[in-house]
């Protein structure tokens, strides 16, 4: 993995770092089988939480606690090394809160509006992060997640509801940052994001020919508790439009 250092400067400096061939290409490739499989011989079985669809009503967009559901994903999350830089990173003892993907099939993948992670998690103090895995070629065109760097210094933003089935909550008002001055997350297979609970992001609708599927790692520091009004306010907006 790249130095360990070097990550975590750039984590607390940015909100976003990015690491390059986090897994291998035969682990890629294992991991996609095992989606494969969980999709074609669990998922019909396993509660409605489990998934998001597209507005198809049929394509995948979200696969949801995957750590509850299938094994595999709860150890590859727990393996050690990756543990230890996040327990550097959360500043803690690290706890797996979830696994999960968004999909972002190709023509199909729908967008993901401006939002700061924080508002789903609704933890204090914010010491909480997502490690996103690129399992697709990860493009500006086929719907890269977006950042504004060093946005997770400013606390937790005003909220609204979006009625995006999948991501209920995002910012009241749109950043005035162009999206020329925001860092673009493309990843090569394999490659990796790790970004902050409170960073500012978001993602485009996948208009191309080109899959853009992504595993996401969701850990806590043990210390974190439940902010009560963070908490209000993502209730209400994920009972408009559940599950998430
Ligand atoms: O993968 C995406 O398009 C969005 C991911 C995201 O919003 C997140 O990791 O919080």
């Amino acid at each position: 993995m790249n130095n360990h250092s070097q990550v975590i400067e750039q984590y607390q400096r940015d909100g976003v770092v990015r690491i390059s061939q986090l897994f291998s290409a035969e682990m890629i490739t294992k991991i996609r089988e095992e989606l494969q499989r969980y999709i074609c011989e669990d998922l019909d079985a396993k509660p409605a939480d489990a998934r998001t669809l597209e507005a198809d009503g049929k394509t995948i967009r979200n696969l949801w606690r995957l750590e509850q559901h299938c094994p595999y994903f709860r150890q590859l999350a727990q393996q050690a090394e990756l543990v230890e830089l996040i327990g550097q990173l959360v500043g803690g003892e690290p706890v797996l809160c979830g696994v999960e993907t968004f999909s972002k099939p190709a023509r199909i993948g729908s967008g993901v509006p401006y939002h700061q992670d924080n508002a789903y998690f609704c933890q204090t103090p914010p010491d909480m992060l997502t490690l996103w895995i690129a399992i697709d070629r990860v493009t500006v065109e086929n719907g890269a997640v977006t950042f504004i760097l060093g946005s997770h210094q400013q606390g937790m933003l005003p909220t609204k509801p979006s009625g995006v089935t999948g991501n209920s909550i995002g910012l009241a008002n749109e950043p005035t940052t162009p999206k020329s001055e925001q860092f673009c997350a493309t990843l090569e297979p394999g490659d990796a994001t790790i970004h902050h609970c409170q960073i500012i992001h978001h993602s485009d609708a996948n208009q191309t020919d080109q899959s853009r599927l992504g595993l996401l790692f969701v850990y806590r520091a043990s210390h974190t508790k439940t902010d009560s009004q963070l908490k209000h306010d993502y209730t209400t907006a994920v009972t408009t439009t559940p599950p998430a």
